[in-house]
C-alpha cells in the first residue's frame, strides 16, 4: 500500500480557498459517484490520474471551454478511455457545456456522457477512445497534422498554428501493438509537440501487470527517439507540472512522462488493486473514501471555491482572443493564406473541386483506357491533389504498388518542411489510426493505402473512423484473385463483403477509370464518413458509359447496358473487374432470346441511399437476377433475392484463393462469361 490516503485531506476549503488536493479530490469524488450512480464504469483510473489532470489542466493546457473548436487549441486525448469520467469531470469543472445533470446521467441512454469518450457527443472530446492504444495513435496523427499545418501556414512572427497534443495512456495502451507502430513513427518524425503521460500503476484488469507486462517503458521510448521523463510521482502536482514544463521546452522529440500512480487512489479498501479498475466501489467503500479524503459534500455537489479554481473560461477566452488578434494580423499581411487556412480548417473543399472532378471524369471517358483501377486511382489523386493541398497521402510501404503518390508528392520527413506524403512504413493499423487523428485535427483529408487483404490489420481503426463520421479515405488495391501469383495469403476474398458490414463506411469497387474517378470524387466530397476504395491490380476494360456517367455512377448502382428486344429477361449485377464478364454474358445469351440488363453496382451503400424510385428503376421487380463478384457471396442475396430461390444466383468465391496467374484463377473459380451466361439461363428458366 502507498502512503495513507489521509494525507490527501485538505479541510476548510471555504476558509482557505481550494487547494490542488481539493481539485484532485473533486475529480475522484465525481468519478466515484458517477460510477456508483450508473453502477457501471471505471473509477480507478480517474482516481489515480487526478493529480496529473490537475497539473495539466490548470497549469498548462491551452483551451477555451466556450469554444471547443478554436483551431489553435491544444488537443487532449484520453487514450485510456475507460477512465471517461476523468474527462467528463474535467470538462464539467473547467466550464465546458457539460452540466452536472450529464454527469449524473453517466452511461445512460442519450446522455452526453457515454461509457467511453465519444467525439461529437461531448463538447471537448477530440476523439472517440476506448479501444486501447488507438487514442495514442490518433494523438500522433493530431501532432503530425499540427506540424504540417504550421509548416504550411506559419510565417516568421506569425505563428498561427502553435499548439500541443497531450495524451493520457495506461498500461493497456502501451501493451497494445499499435502503440509501437504509432510511437515508433512519431519518434522518427520528431513530433516534438506530442506529449504522452503514462499512468504507470502496475495494474490492469487481470491484476498486477508484473505477470505480463515487464517492458522497460522508459528505455523502450528512448529507443524510439523520444524524450523520456521517467520516475515522476504522479500524485505530486508540482512534480508532474515540472515534468510537463520540461516537455514543453523540448524542441526535437516527442515526450513521454512516466508517472508512478496508484489506481483508485483515495479508496482505503481498493486503492492499488485491480478491484478499483472497472466497477463501482460500492456504497460502503464510497463512504469510506469520502471519509478518508475528508470530503463532506453530497454526491454531485462541488463547492464554489473548487469550481472557481477549475474554471478555465476566462483564461481560455484570453488565449483565444490573443490568437484571434494574431490571426487578424496574419490575415492583413497574408490574406490569401488566411482565407485558405480558414477554408481548410472548416473542412470545406476549394472552388476548383467540382471542376477538377468533371474534367477528370470527362478525360477518362474520352480515353476509355483499359487500365488497372489502382492506376486510375493514381490518376484521380493526381487530378484532385493539384486542386486540394489538404490531401495528405501515404501508404504502408507499398507506394509503388498501391499508387497513392502523385507527381506533387513530397515526403514527410523529420527535418524537411511541409511534406504531403507519409511513408507510414509497414504499420497498417497505426497508419489508419494516425490518419484518423489527422482527419480529427482538421486541415487535411488523409488518404492511406495498402493491399485490400491487409485491411484486416486496420480493421478497428476503420470502424472508429466510421463511428466518428470522419473523412478518412482508404485506398485498398490488389483485390481478390486478380492479384494472381502472390496466392491465397494476399487474395482478399471476404474483405470487400466484410467492409460493407461496417455501418457508415462507403465501399467503392469501381469497374474502370471512369467509375474510379467518380468514387474518388464522392470520397472527397463526403464530409460525414470514411470511404474505402477497392481497386484492381490488373487492367480492366473501360465500360460503356453515357453522357450522364458521373451522375449515374454517383448513385452507386446504375444501368450500364439495358434490355434489348422482347423475350425473357434477367438483370446481372456486377462490380469491379467482373463487369466485363456480365457484359459478355449479356451478348452471349442475346441470340437465345434472353434480354439482359447489366447493372454496375460500385457502391452498395450509395445505391441504398437512393430513393425507392431509382432503386426500382435499376432493379425492376419480378425479373430474375444474377450477381457477380469475385468475393464472399453472402451479401449479394440482398440484391438478387433469396439464396434458396432458383431465380436468383450469385457467382462469388466462398473459399480461399490459389497461387496462379490471374487469368488462370478467374477461369478456375468460374469467372468466365460462359459461366455467367449459364447462371442467367438458369435463373431465367426458373422464373418462367
Ligand atoms: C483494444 C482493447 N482491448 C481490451 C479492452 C478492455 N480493457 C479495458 S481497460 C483494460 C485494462 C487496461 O489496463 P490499464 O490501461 O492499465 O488501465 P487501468 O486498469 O490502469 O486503469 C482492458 C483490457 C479495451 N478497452 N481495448
Ligand atoms: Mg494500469
Amino acid at each position: 500500500m502507498p502512503d495513507s490516503s489521509a494525507t490527501l485531506q485538505k479541510p476548510a476549503i471555504e476558509a482557505f480557498g481550494a487547494s490542488d488536493a481539493d481539485l484532485a479530490n473533486s475529480i475522484r469524488i465525481l468519478a466515484m459517484d458517477a460510477v456508483e450512480a450508473a453502477k457501471s464504469g471505471h473509477p480507478g483510473m480517474p482516481m489515480g490520474m487526478a493529480e496529473i489532470a490537475v497539473a495539466l489542466w490548470t497549469r498548462h493546457l491551452k483551451h477555451n471551454p466556450a469554444n471547443p473548436h478554436w483551431p489553435d487549441r491544444d488537443r487532449f486525448v484520453l487514450s485510456n478511455g475507460h477512465g471517461s469520467m476523468l474527462q467528463y469531470a474535467l470538462l464539467h469543472l473547467t466550464g465546458y457545456d457539460l452540466p452536472m445533470a450529464e454527469l449524473r446521467a453517466f452511461r445512460q441512454l442519450h446522455s452526453r456522457t457515454p461509457g467511453h469518450p465519444e467525439t461529437a457527443v461531448t463538447p471537448g472530446v477530440e476523439t472517440t477512445t476506448g479501444p486501447l492504444g488507438q487514442g495514442l495513435a490518433n494523438a500522433v496523427g493530431m501532432a503530425l497534422a499540427e506540424r504540417l499545418l504550421a509548416e504550411t501556414f506559419n510565417h516568421p512572427g506569425h505563428a498561427i498554428v502553435d499548439h500541443r497534443t497531450w495524451v493520457f495512456v495506461g498500461d493497456g495502451c502501451l501493451m497494445e501493438g499499435i502503440s509501437h507502430e504509432a510511437c515508433s513513427l512519431a519518434g522518427t518524425l520528431g513530433l516534438a509537440k506530442l506529449v504522452a503521460i503514462y499512468d504507470d500503476n502496475g495494474i490492469s484488469i487481470d491484476g498486477a501487470t508484473s505477470g505480463w507486462f515487464t517492458d522497460d517503458t522508459p528505455r523502450r521510448f528512448e529507443a524510439y527517439g523520444w524524450n523520456v521523463i521517467a520516475g515522476v510521482d504522479g500524485h505530486d502536482v508540482d512534480a508532474v507540472s515540472r515534468a510537463i514544463a520540461s516537455a514543453r521546452n523540448e524542441r526535437g522529440r516527442p515526450t513521454i512522462i512516466c508517472c508512478r500512480t496508484t489506481i483508485g487512489r483515495g479508496s482505503p479498501g481498493k486503492e492499488g488493486s485491480a478491484e478499483a479498475h472497472g466497477a463501482a466501489l460500492g456504497e460502503r467503500e464510497a463512504a469510506a473514501t469520502r471519509k478518508a479524503l475528508g470530503w463532506t459534500h453530497p454526491p454531485f455537489e462541488i463547492p464554489q471555491p473548487i469550481y472557481d479554481r477549475w474554471n478555465a473560461r476566462s483564461r481560455g477566452a484570453d488565449d483565444e482572443r490573443a490568437w484571434s488578434a494574431r490571426f487578424a494580423d496574419y490575415a492583413a499581411r497574408y490574406p490569401d493564406l488566411a482565407a485558405e487556412f480558414t477554408r481548410r480548417t472548416a473542412g470545406d473543399l476549394p472552388d476548383g473541386f467540382e471542376r477538377a472532378a468533371s474534367e477528370l471524369v470527362a478525360a477518362q471517358l474520352a480515353k476509355a483506357a483499359s487500365i488497372a483501377t489502382r492506376k486510375a486511382s493514381q490518376q484521380a489523386i493526381e487530378a484532385f491533389a493539384r486542386a486540394l493541398p489538404e490531401m495528405l497521402g501515404g501508404a504502408a510501404d507499398l507506394t509503388g504498388s498501391v499508387f497513392t503518390n502523385w507527381s506533387g508528392s513530397i515526403p514527410v520527413r523529420r527535418s524537411a518542411p511541409a511534406g504531403n506524403y507519409v511513408n507510414y512504413g509497414v504499420r497498417e493499423f497505426g497508419m489508419a489510426a494516425i490518419a484518423n487523428g489527422v482527419a480529427l485535427h482538421g486541415g487535411f483529408i488523409p488518404y492511406v493505402g495498402t493491399f485490400l487483404t491487409f485491411s484486416d490489420y486496420m480493421r478497428n481503426a476503420i470502424r472508429m473512423a466510421a463511428l466518428m463520421h470522419i473523412r478518412s479515405i482508404l485506398v485498398f488495391t490488389h483485390d481478390s484473385i486478380g492479384l494472381g501469383e502472390d496466392g491465397p495469403t494476399h487474395q482478399s476474398i471476404e474483405h470487400t463483403a466484410s467492409l460493407r458490414l461496417v455501418p457508415g463506411l462507403d465501399v467503392w469497387r469501381p469497374c474502370d477509370s471512369v467509375e474510379t474517378a467518380v468514387a474518388w470524387r464522392e470520397a472527397l466530397a463526403r464530409r460525414d464518413g470514411p470511404t474505402a476504395l477497392v481497386l484492381t491490380r490488373q487492367n480492366v476494360a473501360a465500360a460503356p458509359h453515357g453522357a450522364d456517367a458521373q451522375a449515374s455512377i454517383a448513385r452507386g448502382g446504375y444501368v450500364v447496358a439495358d434490355f434489348e428486344g422482347d423475350g425473357r429477361r434477367a438483370v446481372v449485377i456486377a462490380t469491379g473487374s467482373e463487369l466485363p464478364l456480365a457484359l459478355a454474358a449479356r451478348t452471349a445469351v442475346a441470340t437465345e432470346g434472353i434480354a439482359v440488363r447489366v447493372v454496375s453496382m460500385p457502391c452498395t451503400q450509395a445505391f441504398d441511399r437512393q430513393d425507392a424510385a431509382w432503386r426500382a428503376s435499376v432493379l425492376p421487380a419480378g425479373v430474375a437476377r444474377v450477381a457477380v463478384e469475385a468475393g464472399a457471396s453472402g451479401g449479394w442475396y440482398r440484391y438478387v433475392g433469396a439464396a434458396d430461390s432458383a431465380a436468383a444466383a450469385v457467382i462469388g468465391i466462398d473459399r480461399y484463393g490459389e497461387s496462379a496467374p490471374a487469368g488462370v484463377l478467374f477461369k478456375h473459380f468460374g469467372f468466365t462469361a460462359e459461366h455467367v451466361a449459364d447462371a442467367v439461363r438458369r435463373v431465367v428458366d426458373a422464373k418462367t
